[in-house]
C-alpha cells in the first residue's frame, strides 16, 4: 500500500497546515522539553524544537507502523535478503554483535568469520603498531596510505579525523580516493617508500579510481625501493572481497582483510574497511567504536517507536520532507574533529535514499531521500546560517555537540557550547518586528532585523567524543536512513545510479587516448567537448 493514502497522511497534511508557531507551542506547554527529549543508547536527543505536536508523533509513528517498519527491522537484523535487487542480506549490525551473538546467512553463522577477521586484523595491527612489522629494507613502516573511493574512503577519513584525539601520533595516515592523479602526488610527496604501507581497500577490487591509484602506488613504491618486484608483499595489503583480483595484483592473500556481500560499501567502516583505523585507534579503541554501534543498534531494534532515537529522527526527516517540502536537511557538529562527517553521511543519506522507485519497480508518489550537507560549527555561522536564519526555504538542522572538550582550553568549550544552545533558539523563536522596533531600530531597517523564527532542530548530544560515541552517532543515522527508507518503501541499500556515468566514461577513455582522431557518435555537445579536450592538451 502507499502510505499517502494511508489515513494518517492525510492528518499529518492537515497538520503540517495547521500548526501553530514554536514560540506557541511552547509557550503553551512548560513540559514540552520533556515530552520530546530522549536519553538513550549513551545519547542525549532533545527534538523538542521541531514543528510538531503530540499528535503529529503519533501519526508519524502510525506510518510507521502501516509501513510494516517493526518486521522490517527485524528482517534486517535476522539476515533476510532485504536488498532485494542484489538478492543480498544487509548485515553491517553482525559486523558490531559480540562474539556471542548468531546471525545466519544462508544457514551459516557469520558471527565466526567476523571476529577472526577482527582478531587478525588486530594482530596486524598491533605488528605495525609495534614496528614488528618491517618494510623491504628493513626500516620500520611510518606511513599508512589508504587507497580507496565511495564507501571504501568516506568511512575510514572520517573516522579518522573524528577519533584522531585517540591515534598513535608516531605514524603518519593519508587516504588517497580520487582518480585525480593530484590526489595520490600530494599524499606522498613528503613519504619515504621504504616506510609506507599502502591498504588496498576495495570491495570489489575492480574499481578504476582504485586500481588506477594502486598501479600508480607500486610504481611509486618499487621506484623508491630498487624495483624489486617482491618489495611489493611488504608494503602493500588488501581489503576486499575478491581474493583472486588481491592476487592477481601481486598481493599475497594472507596479508588480505576479507568481508562479504552481505556488508554494503556506505556500511563498511566498521568491517575491514576500518583497517587503516584500526592501526591508527589500537584494537581496543576500534573495538569500542563496535561496541558503539552495538549499543545504538540494540536500541533501535527493542526501543518502542516512541522512545526510538533513530527511529524519531528518521520520521522527523519524512516530515520535512514530504510535508513541508524541505529539500535539505543540515547536519553541523559543533565539534572540530566531526569535519568529515557532514561529507561522510552525504554518501550515507543520499547514496541509500536517492531512489525513485518502490520496492516492487513502480514510482514513489512521495519525495524520497532528502540533501544532507553541513559544516562544523561555530564556523558555518560566519558562512551560511544567514540563508537558514532569515532565507525563504525550511532546512532542518541536526546539532552535534559533546558536554566536554577533548581539548579543554580556557574557555573555549563553553563559548562552543554557548552557540549551539544560542543557534537552536534563535531559529525556533526568532525576533519579532516589535521586539526589533522595542530595541531602537529605524523602521526602515526593521524588516532586514526579523527573524521569523519557527525554524526546526534536533539537539544530539553525547558526554564526550570517543570511539564509542563515534559508533552511536554513525550507527543512529544509518538506522535513521533505514527507517526513512522502510516509509517510502524503496531499497536504501543499492546504487544503481552510479553506473550509467561509469560506463560512459569507459567509452569515452579511448576516445581521449587515441592517438588518431576518434569517430565520436556522442550528442553534439559532448563531441565538441572531446574535441576541444584532445586540441587543447596537445598545445
Ligand atoms: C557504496 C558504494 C560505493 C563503493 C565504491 C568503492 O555503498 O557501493 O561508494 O563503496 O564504489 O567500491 P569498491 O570498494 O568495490 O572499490
Amino acid at each position: 500500500m502507499h502510505l499517502t493514502s494511508h489515513p494518517a497522511w492525510d492528518s499529518l497534511t492537515d497538520q503540517a497546515e495547521t500548526l501553530p508557531h514554536l514560540s506557541e507551542l511552547f509557550e503553551v506547554d512548560p513540559q514540552r522539553a520533556e515530552k520530546f527529549q530522549i536519553e538513550a543508547a549513551g545519547l542525549f536527543f532533545d527534538y523538542s524544537k521541531n514543528l510538531i505536536t503530540e499528535d503529529t508523533v503519533k501519526s508519524l509513528i502510525e506510518l510507521a507502523n502501516a509501513a510494516g517498519l517493526r518486521d522490517r527491522i527485524d528482517a534486517m537484523f535476522r539476515g533476510d535478503k532485504i536488498n532485494i535487487t542484489e538478492d543480498r542480506a544487509v548485515l553491517h549490525t553482525a559486523l558490531r554483535a559480540p562474539r556471542t551473538a548468531s546471525v545466519k546467512v544462508d544457514g551459516v553463522d557469520v558471527i565466526p568469520e567476523v571476529h577472526e577477521v577482527l582478531d587478525r586484523m588486530a594482530v596486524f595491527s598491533n605488528r605495525i603498531r609495534t614496528g614488528e612489522w618491517k618494510g623491504h629494507t628493513g626500516k620500520r613502516i611510518k606511513n599508512i596510505v589508504n587507497i580507496g573511493i565511495g564507501g571504501s574512503d568516506l568511512g575510514p577519513v572520517m573516522a579518522y579525523e573524528a577519533l584522531r584525539h585517540y591515534t598513535d601520533r608516531s605514524l603518519t595516515f593519508r587516504f588517497v580516493s580520487n582518480v585525480d592523479g593530484t590526489d595520490f602526488a600530494e599524499a606522498t610527496h613528503d613519504l619515504d617508500p621504504s616506510e609506507t604501507l599502502f591498504i588496498i581497500s576495495s570491495k570489489t577490487f575492480t574499481t578504476l579510481e582504485t586500481m588506477t591509484n594502486a598501479a600508480t602506488a607500486r610504481e611509486w613504491s618499487l621506484a623508491g625501493l630498487g624495483g624489486d618486484a617482491s618489495a611489493v608483499a611488504r608494503h602493500f595489503v588488501a581489503v576486499s572481497t575478491n581474493a583472486e583480483k588481491v592476487s592477481a595484483f601481486g598481493i599475497d592473500t594472507a596479508n588480505m582483510f576479507g568481508f562479504w556481500d552481505w556488508v554494503g560499501g556506505r556500511y563498511s567502516m566498521d568491517s575491514a574497511i576500518g583497517l587503516s583505523n584500526m592501526i591508527a585507534l589500537g584494537p581496543d579503541h576500534f573495538r569500542d567504536m563496535l561496541a558503539g554501534f552495538h549499543e545504538m543498534d540494540e536500541h533501535f531494534r527493542t526501543a518502542p517507536f516512541e522512545q526510538n532515537i533513530p527511529v524519531l529522527h528518521g520520521l522527523l526527516a519524512l516530515w520535512y520532507n514530504d510535508f513541508f517540502g524541505a529539500q535539505t536537511i543540515a547536519v553541523l557538529p559543533y565539534e572540530q574533529y566531526l569535519k568529515r562527517f557532514p561529507a561522510y553521511l552525504q554518501q550515507l543519506t543520499m547514496e541509500s535514499n536517492g531512489k525513485h522507485v518502490q520496492l516492487d519497480g513502480t514510482e514513489v508518489d512521495a519525495d524520497t531521500g532528502p540533501i544532507y550537507w553541513g559544516e562544523p560549527g561555530t564556523n558555518g555561522q560566519h558562512s551560511f546560517y544567514q540563508l537558514i536564519h532569515q532565507g525563504t526555504r525550511l532546512i532542518p538542522c541536526d546539532f552535534i555537540a559533546f558536554a566536554k572538550s577533548l581539548n579543554p582550553l580556557g574557555r573555549h568549550h563553553d563559548l562552543l557550547m554557548s552557540n549551539v544552545f544560542a543557534q537552536t533558539e534563535a531559529l525556533a523563536f526568532g525576533k519579532t518586528l516589535e521586539q526589533v522596533e522595542a530595541e531602537g531600530t529605524p523602521s526602515a531597517l526593521a524588516p532586514h532585523r526579523v527573524f521569523e523564527g519557527n525554524r526546526p532542530s534536533n539537539v544530539i548530544m553525547g558526554e564526550k567524543l570517543t570511539p564509542a560515541a563515534l559508533g552511536r552517532l554513525v550507527s543512529l543515522y544509518e538506522m535513521s536512513v533505514f527507517t526513512q527508507g522502510v516509509l517510502w518503501n524503496i531499497n536504501p541499500f543499492d546504487q544503481w545510479g552510479v553506473e550509467l556515468g561509469k560506463v560512459l566514461a569507459q567509452r569515452i577513455i579511448p576516445e581521449l587516448e587515441s592517438t588518431g582522431e576518434p569517430d565520436l557518435k556522442h550528442d553534439c555537445s559532448t563531441n565538441s567537448l572531446i574535441r576541444r579536450y584532445r586540441k587543447m592538451k596537445a598545445l
